[in-house]
């Protein structure tokens, strides 16, 4: 409403618009009608590019989210202690990570383009912490047991699942059965406790990306084709270009984890924000940024790991996602958030204003500088 049109309407209504605005605001203070927090667990990969890291620093830091559970679809131990030491920093020392196995100990290195970094050795053992500190990957859980924990013990249709990964852990939940946690098949544990699947992969309508064929692609396969609840997607094609992390590794607080990983892994580039732009869905459904691409029909996958739509006027509960806004917008307010985030925890000091790539490196021992 314009100044013009408030003046115009007159003071007494605006007066009355006042007060009723006041007092819906206080009565819904006053019931402590904060809107109820999301749960939340995320499935990631964790290890061969940084957007994991932003994307687990929004749910950690968000107040619309209670993350649950993190489940590692890696099987790297760092990744495992990586996700332990970021909810350990974000605040979240005492949520669970389960870890898909056996676990391994290898270290991410760019064969393809030679050009990004690993960070999540650095980001375990620098800021090691939480269930699983430093060298204590073993304890993790079994990813399939987590869920079945944390599911049977969540309010019905209450989870969002968010898979910014592999489907190593999500099939076997599906095939699972019967436990010490749940007397339910994995099917219907599902159908009683999770009200979205939300899957960073695949291309829409149809193609063939990485997360759907870079590990298991007949997984990716059971999972998609096999789930029965509501799934959203999100592709390839939308967060591509949506470039992110700049502003948190120039203004981001200087012992901030994920801002060190994007410093690690990208060299100081923004970073494309698949697995951020799925979570920021997860966590706030489709908000100001996002739109359903298709109104009907649902996905399917292929066994070498490719995707197409089937538009199926009978199928109603699945959908991809495109954006409302422009890539530049959903950037920016990623990288909001990320700030927003890192500054959330108490102690941070702020990087150099200018310089703090370099200085950040600097700090390194020569003969480390000289390798790089
Ligand atoms: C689950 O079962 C499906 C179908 O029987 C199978 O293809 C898949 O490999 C199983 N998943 C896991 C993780 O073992
Ligand atoms: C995919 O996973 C299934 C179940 O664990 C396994 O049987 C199969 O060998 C895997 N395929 C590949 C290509 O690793
Ligand atoms: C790092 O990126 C930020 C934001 O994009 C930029 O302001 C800064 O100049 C860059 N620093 C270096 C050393 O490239
Ligand atoms: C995957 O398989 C489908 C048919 O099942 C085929 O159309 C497609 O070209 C294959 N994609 C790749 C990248 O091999
Ligand atoms: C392929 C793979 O490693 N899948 C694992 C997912 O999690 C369950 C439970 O830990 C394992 O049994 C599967 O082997
Ligand atoms: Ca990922």
């Amino acid at each position: 409403m314009t100044a013009i049109a408030m003046q115009n309407s007159g003071t007494i209504k605006l007066v009355l618009l006042v007060s009723l605005l006041a007092s819906a605001f206080l009565s819904a203070a006053g019931d402590g009608a904060i809107p109820p927090r999301r749960n939340l667990i995320i499935d990631t990969d964790l290890f061969s590019d940084v957007d994991d890291a932003g994307a687990i620093m929004l749910a950690a830091t968000s107040p619309s989210v209670r993350l649950l559970a993190v489940n590692v679809n890696h099987p790297s131990s760092y990744s495992v202690l990586a996700a332990s030491a970021l909810l350990a920093h974000y605040g979240h020392p005492q949520t669970p990570v389960g870890a898909r196995r056996p676990l391994t100990a290898a270290a991410f290195f760019d064969s393809w383009f030679f050009e990004l970094g690993e960070y999540a050795s650095k980001v375990a053992y620098r800021w090691s912490g939480g269930t699983l500190p430093w060298g204590h990957a073993e304890n993790s859980w079994d990813p399939v047991a987590l869920y079945r924990k944390v599911l049977s013990e969540a309010p019905d249709q209450s989870v969002t699942i968010a898979s910014i990964g592999f489907f190593e852990n999500l099939s076997g939940l599906l095939n699972s059965s019967a436990d010490i946690y749940s007397t339910l098949s994995g099917p219907e544990l599902i159908a009683a406790k999770v009200s979205e699947l939300v899957v960073m992969g695949g291309e829409y309508p149809s193609g063939y990306e990485f997360n759907f064929w870079g590990d298991n692609s007949s997984l990716a396969a059971h999972v998609v084709n096999e789930w029965k609840g509501p799934i959203v997607f999100s592709g390839f094609e939308l967060g591509a270009n949506v470039k992110s992390g700049g502003p948190l590794m120039a203004e981001g607080p200087e012992n901030d984890p994920v801002r060190a990983a994007y410093i690690y892994y990208t060299y100081n580039t923004s970073r494309a924000s698949w697995d951020p732009l799925t979570v920021l869905y997860a966590m706030g459904g489709l908000g100001e940024l996002f739109e359903y691409g298709n109104t009907n029909g649902y996905n399917h996958v292929v066994a070498n790991g490719s995707n197409s739509w089937v538009f199926d006027d009978a199928i109603r509960n699945q959908h991809w996602l495109r954006l409302r806004v422009a890539e530049e917008a959903a950037a920016a307010e990623l990288d909001r958030l990320f700030l927003k985030g890192a500054w959330s925890v108490p102690d941070q000091v702020a990087s150099m204003e200018s310089g703090h790539f370099d200085q950040h490196f600097s700090s390194l021992p020569p003969d480390r500088l000289a390798a790089m």
